[in-house]
């Protein structure tokens, strides 16, 4: 489909910039969500999200047997031909193979609009995965040659929303929406591991929750932080904005899952976008052992020392809040490494879209930090994709940067030698696979259309979650078990 929305929000193209006021008072996150829905419901109209009009890979039989008969597809010169002569099933890729894909209505969903996602492994090393939808979440074990067996759906809690975003807590997987009254699903993922994949579940929003936490000033959230070391859960983004939380970073104890409790809140920047909450391990001598909060406030890089947040608000406190060149609606964001805290990626979500420095041109940036000093963090650098489209969310493992990046699919950055040059300038996307062919012959949509998210497995399988298809399982074609960056392990 041919997506046209000059005319729809011509305010988010023109200004370059937004005042504070337009940050604080939910100007610039009400916009960005207006155009995204605005984009998905001309998909929706167009028929984009009628997933089962993708194949998935155990469905398509040939005349003679199955069509797809390779196990898996590999990446040869550029391309994953999943079938001769289809560009819709051809997919441009360098380093990564495809072992299975399934659509969201194979995934159990009728709604589709596929979202976050967040994997689980059982203690016998089998892996698993919670595929976030618009209408609840899938759960599929992925076997050991990569196919996706599903096992059943967690509907959603109230109503549909397509923002669902999940992590994983111990064996549990938390999970939240924007939809009102939605509140925190606590669910355990060891119920996954004796179904029958002949008779999936339809698991119950109530009998099968191990805890459901209700707390949330209107039940919504836009994202939940995970901190198993310190048993705690975080909501971010939690709306309406005039809360007494201000939609900060509000704690939920996690001692006994089963009864999920409050335990304060941190109001200080107002709106918390995403977060990495950790214990602090770093070159920072005045936070060794403290909790930290890595935060992305939608104009700002904001860091805080949340060890005090169990009595109340505004307890704990906001060490710095940076802002940058470039920023214009600070999204998400990982560290390098969490042993050793010394530097952090983030990424922006409107920088491509609003035509800001140094994300004009539509080649999207991850931002470099230096957080050697938590109280004065520097943006060093940034990476410039050569492909064209929005970043989303990043996750590093061992010196590799998995970005979900839109409708440019997945893509794997060797960040291992920042240490050694914090501009970026030795950073290099080492493999992707772009799983939304529809905008290659643009040379790419600066749009939110394509992957929201990924999950990396020990095996080495990535999932990657598709707003309009569905769930693709990927690996990297040089991943021995492990894929790490040059550089790396660094210590
Ligand atoms: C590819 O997908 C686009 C978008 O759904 C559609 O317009 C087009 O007809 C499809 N092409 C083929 C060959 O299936
Ligand atoms: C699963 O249960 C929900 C209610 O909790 C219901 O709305 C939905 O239709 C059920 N789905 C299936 C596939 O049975
Ligand atoms: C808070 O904002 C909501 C809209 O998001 C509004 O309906 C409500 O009246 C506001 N409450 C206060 C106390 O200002
Ligand atoms: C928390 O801090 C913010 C920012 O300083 C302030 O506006 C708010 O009133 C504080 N809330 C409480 C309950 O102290
Ligand atoms: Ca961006
Ligand atoms: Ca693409």
């Amino acid at each position: 489909m041919k997506l046209s929305l000059a005319l729809f929000l011509p305010a988010l193209a023109e200004a370059a910039k937004y005042s504070p006021h337009d940050y604080a008072s939910g100007r610039v996150h009400h916009m960005s969500m207006n155009r995204k829905e605005a984009v998905w419901a001309q998909q929706r109209a167009a028929g984009d999200f009628d997933s089962w009009k993708w194949p998935s890979w155990d469905r398509v039989r040939g005349r003679h047997g199955p069509k797809y008969k390779r196990d898996y597809v590999k990446c040869v010169n550029g391309y994953a031909v999943v079938e001769q002569g289809n560009p819709n099933q051809t997919f441009a890729c360098n380093n990564v193979d495809m072992y299975d894909f399934k659509s969201h209505a194979d995934l159990g969903s009728w709604a589709g609009e596929g979202s976050d996602t967040w994997g689980w492994v059982a203690d016998d090393g089998r892996e698993f995965i919670a595929i976030g939808q618009a209408d609840g979440t899938a759960f599929c074990e992925i076997n050991s040659r990569g196919k996706l067996i599903y096992l059943g759906r967690l509907p959603q809690q109230s109503v549909s929303s397509i923002w669902r975003d999940i992590k994983g807590y111990k064996n549990y997987i938390v999970v939240g929406s924007e939809a009102e009254g939605h509140g925190v699903q606590i669910f355990d993922m060891t119920k996954l591991l004796d179904i029958n994949p002949s008779s999936p579940k339809n698991f119950s929003t109530t009998a099968d929750l191990t805890g459901w936490f209700s707390g949330l000033p209107s039940g919504r959230s836009h994202n939940l932080v995970a901190h198993e070391e310190k048993d705690y859960i975080v909501a971010v983004g939690a709306q309406p904005r005039n809360d007494t939380c201000r939609s900060g970073l509000i704690f939920i104890d996690m001692t006994d899952p089963a009864s999920p409790t409050s335990s304060g809140c941190a109001a200080q920047d107002g709106y918390s976008h995403d977060a990495q909450c950790v214990t602090y391990r770093g070159p920072d001598k005045r936070y060794e052992g403290r909790d930290i909060c890595y935060s992305f406030n939608e104009d700002t890089f904001t860091i805080y020392d949340v060890t005090d947040r169990s009595s109340g608000t505004n307890t704990s406190s906001v060490i710095s809040r940076t802002p940058y060149y470039g920023a214009t609606y600070t999204h998400q964001g990982w560290l390098l490494d969490e042993s050793w805290q010394e530097f952090l990626f983030s990424d922006d979500e409107l920088d491509e879209l609003d035509e800001v420095e140094p994300g004009a041109d539509g080649h999207s940036v991850m931002y470099i930090w230096d957080i050697r000093d938590l109280a004065a963090p520097k943006n060093t650098g940034y990476y410039k994709a050569q492909a064209r489209s929005i970043d989303h969310n990043l996750y590093v493992h061992n010196g590799l940067a998995y970005q979900s990046n839109y409708g440019s699919g997945l893509r794997v950055l060797d960040v291992s030698g920042v240490p050694d040059d914090p501009t970026g300038g030795n950073i290099e996307e080492v493999a992707f696979f772009d799983i939304y062919p529809e905008d290659d012959s643009a040379g790419g949509l600066v749009e939110f259309v394509g992957t929201w998210s990924n999950y990396l497995f020990p095996s080495g399988y990535v999932f990657v979650n598709s707003i309009e298809r569905g769930g693709f399982v990927l690996k990297m074609n040089n991943h021995r078990g492990k894929a790490f960056g040059k550089k790396w392990p660094r210590r």
